[in-house]
């Protein structure tokens, strides 16, 4: 039998180096950065699709992850001033700002009681008064009120200023973390490694090299974590292989990172408006061409907050299998940078329906992508459900 991809590579129309990397990809060999540059370039998107679904359905089948999680954003006051971040205030701004207590943050862990999530993922602004001790001490209450939930916590942004400040290196500060109930690490600030666009972009945070460096220690001390790359902007194709190819290289020395996270730059209310943003088209192209490039990272997320239901439906025909979780309106990263959800939260229903209505197997994972529930075959009762946009009903209508 003739899978797919073999009649896609057979079409007499495709150039011969296409052709060569899909050769590669259906022999489940490694493309080069030259041979990712020309994906992005010249391919066809529907032959990436293609390619990167196979890729996607030799990894994980028709599953797709999701799981049940909250936000937790300490403060929104920063001492850094990246030009696509829409969310801080600087420090002179800062009655328009928030600086959460530890008690604040038990009392938001707390309204989870009663309720069946996973997961807290902890971000925020950067400030000198959050530092080790703070979080050390939030982290061991964390845990001694829920022991179980899972802490997703800190950029390693957030870990190269606090360790700095506390003048430990990052092993002896992700050590006292994790003794404190650090679970993973979650992969904001990567943002484009490489120094001439980062330098244009967040100057004055970690370079590339040091959250390179972060994410490998924590590796090394058993600590998971996952990886995002924020495109749109300014950078141009080569400057995305070469963030790709410097994880795919930490990935093969450590094998730490559980998914990778594309986030698309989103333009309201930062120094970078003057920026269009990127269209549909060029999300799919992306997420596809992570997929084909990043063979050595198990997951890839579309994170539904940010592009919104319907693109994230999309993206589960190029690449993607897992799409982050419930949020229950926990994040304002996105809302703040125009996206157009301005308060993210799914219910399970709509989550499982959201991955039903696209012929793909909705399964809960937990935080390191255990599958906890397959909900396949679970039918909800109907006034519990709420409709979604159905791709799959407009094509067969
Ligand atoms: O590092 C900030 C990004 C990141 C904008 O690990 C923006 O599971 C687009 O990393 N447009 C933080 N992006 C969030 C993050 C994340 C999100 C979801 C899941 C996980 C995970 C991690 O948000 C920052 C930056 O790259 N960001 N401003 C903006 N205007
Ligand atoms: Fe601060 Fe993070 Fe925003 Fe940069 S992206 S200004 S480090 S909150």
């Amino acid at each position: 039998m003739t899978s797919a991809i073999e009649s896609v590579l057979r079409a007499p129309q495709l150039q011969a180096d296409l052709r060569r990397i899909g050769e590669k990809v259906l022999n489940q060999e490694r493309i080069t950065p030259d041979e990712g540059v020309m994906l992005y370039e010249k391919a066809d998107l529907s032959y990436l699709a293609a390619l990167a679904n196979f890729v996607r359905e030799q990894k994980h089948g028709n599953n797709t992850y999701f799981n049940r999680n909250f936000h937790i954003e300490p403060t929104n006051l920063c001492v850094y001033s990246c030009k696509f971040c829409s969310y801080s205030r600087l420090i002179k701004q800062k009655e328009e700002g928030w600086i959460l207590t530890k008690e604040q943050m038990m009392d938001i862990v707390k309204s989870y009681d009663q309720k069946p999530v996973t997961e807290v993922h902890i971000v925020g602004g950067v400030l000198p008064q959050m530092n080790l001790a703070f979080f050390t001490d939030l982290l061991r209450s964390i845990k001694q009120h829920r022991p179980e939930l899972h802490i997703k916590g800190f950029t390693a942004v957030e870990y190269y200023y606090m360790f700095k400040k506390a003048k430990v290196n990052y092993t002896e500060g992700l050590q006292l973390l994790l003794e404190a109930g650090l679970d993973s690490i979650p992969g904001g600030g990567a943002e484009i490694f490489h120094p001439d666009i980062r330098q244009q972009i967040c100057e004055d945070k970690c370079t590339g090299q040091e959250w390179l460096a972060i994410h490998e220690a924590a590796h090394h001390l058993g600590i998971p974590s996952n990886c995002t790359m924020l495109y749109g902007h300014i950078e141009q194709y080569w400057h995305r292989i070469d963030h790709l190819e410097r994880l795919r290289q930490l990935q093969d020395r450590t094998q730490g990172m559980n998914c990778f996270i594309p986030l698309k730059f989103l333009r309201e209310n930062n120094e970078m408006s003057y920026l269009n943003e990127v269209s549909v088209l060029e999300d799919l192209r992306n997420y596809a061409v992570s997929r084909i490039y990043l063979d050595n990272i198990p997951h890839l997320k579309a994170y539904w907050p940010m592009i919104g239901k319907t693109t994230t439906q999309l993206s589960l025909a190029f690449g993607v299998n897992d799409i982050d979780g419930t949020i229950d309106d926990t994040t304002k990263i996105y809302s703040m940078a125009g996206a157009e959800d301005q308060n993210p939260t799914m219910s399970t229903q709509q989550l499982v329906a959201l991955i039903k209505n696209v012929g793909r197997r909705p399964i809960e994972r937990d935080s390191i992508f255990r599958p906890i529930q397959d909900y396949s075959e679970i039918v909800f009762p109907k006034n519990e459900f709420v409709a979604l946009p159905v791709i799959q009903n407009e094509r067969s209508n």
